[in-house]
This record gives structure tokens, C-alpha cells and sequence, in this order.
């Protein structure tokens, strides 16, 4: 079985740390992407970690997923809140796939409430800020299983 996760990055995404750090942090992108190839090297996976402003590409990254990740960790920025075919390609996908927000999105704007990609995610991640990705990757890591010792 394949050891990889898939990391997966919305819209705006690749400004964090440039701009709303009281929202998102300091940290930026590639520091998050740091941090994950770090975390998972230790259990045992290998990251493919990746960022787009395309609703398209997010859906084209979840069909290359099924054939070569065992779990996808996915913080869809805006299109959580607005994207059908996003929530029909992650059905196509039967391992783990934990939902990640970097804010706490339930003490934001109302706007900002209603995931259509909860109903569908085995797991949530919410409002840890940038270290809520190493802690996706450990959660993800148990639930796929036999983990190394970290
Ligand atoms: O908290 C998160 O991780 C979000 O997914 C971020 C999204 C927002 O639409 C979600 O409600 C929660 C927005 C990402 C925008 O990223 C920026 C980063 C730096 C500066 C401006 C925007």
C-alpha cells in the first residue's frame, strides 16, 4: 500500500505569512511544508504538498490521489464553503481524508460556517493555526496505520 499523504492547499493560501497574521499566523507556506515533510518522514510517509488558486486543479490533485495516496489532508480555503464538484471528487476517494483549517472558522463570519466538505471528511482539523498540519499528519498517520515511532 502506498505510503504517501496528500497535503492539499486552497485558494489564497499562498500568502500566508504575508498578510491577516492575526487570523492565519506568521508562518508561511513553505514553512508549513517544512514542518509536514519533517512530521511524516518521522512516522513513516512520504507528503506530496501542494497549493492552488484552481477549483479544477484541487479536483484534477483528489483523482490523482486515488491512485496514490493513502490519505488526504485538505484545507480547501473559500471553496469549502462553495464548491460541489470539490465535495463530489472527495466522495470518489475511500481512505481518510481529514477537512484542515488554519482559523478557528466557527468564531469567524457567518460566512465562513458551513463547510460543504464536513459532511464527507472523516476527520476535522480547526483552529490550531499552522500546527494543525503536523497534527493532521499524525492523526492520518493512525488512522492509516502502523506508524514508526515518532
Ligand atoms: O483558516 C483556514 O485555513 C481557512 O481555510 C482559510 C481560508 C478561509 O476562506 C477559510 O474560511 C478558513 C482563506 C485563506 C486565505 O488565506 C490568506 C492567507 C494570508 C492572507 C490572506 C488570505
Amino acid at each position: 500500500m502506498t505510503r504517501t499523504i496528500f497535503v492539499l492547499n486552497g485558494p489564497n493560501l499562498n500568502l500566508l505569512g504575508e498578510r491577516e497574521p492575526t487570523i492565519y499566523g506568521s508562518t508561511t507556506l513553505a514553512d508549513i511544508r517544512q514542518m509536514c515533510l519533517a512530521r511524516a518522514k518521522t512516522l513513516g510517509f512520504e507528503i506530496d504538498f501542494r497549493q492552488t488558486n484552481f477549483e479544477g486543479e484541487l479536483v484534477e490533485s483528489i483523482h490523482q490521489a486515488r491512485k496514490q495516496a493513502c490519505g488526504i489532508i485538505i484545507n480547501p480555503a473559500a471553496y469549502t464553503f462553495t464548491s460541489i464538484a470539490l465535495l463530489d471528487a472527495l466522495k470518489t476517494f475511500d481512505p481518510p481524508k481529514i477537512e484542515l483549517h488554519i482559523s478557528n472558522v466557527h468564531a469567524r463570519e457567518e460566512i465562513y460556517h458551513k463547510s460543504l466538505v464536513s459532511r464527507i471528511a472523516t476527520a476535522i482539523m480547526i483552529g490550531f493555526g499552522a500546527r494543525g498540519y503536523e497534527l493532521a499528519i499524525e492523526a492520518m498517520a493512525g488512522m492509516v496505520g502502523a506508524a514508526k515511532a515518532a
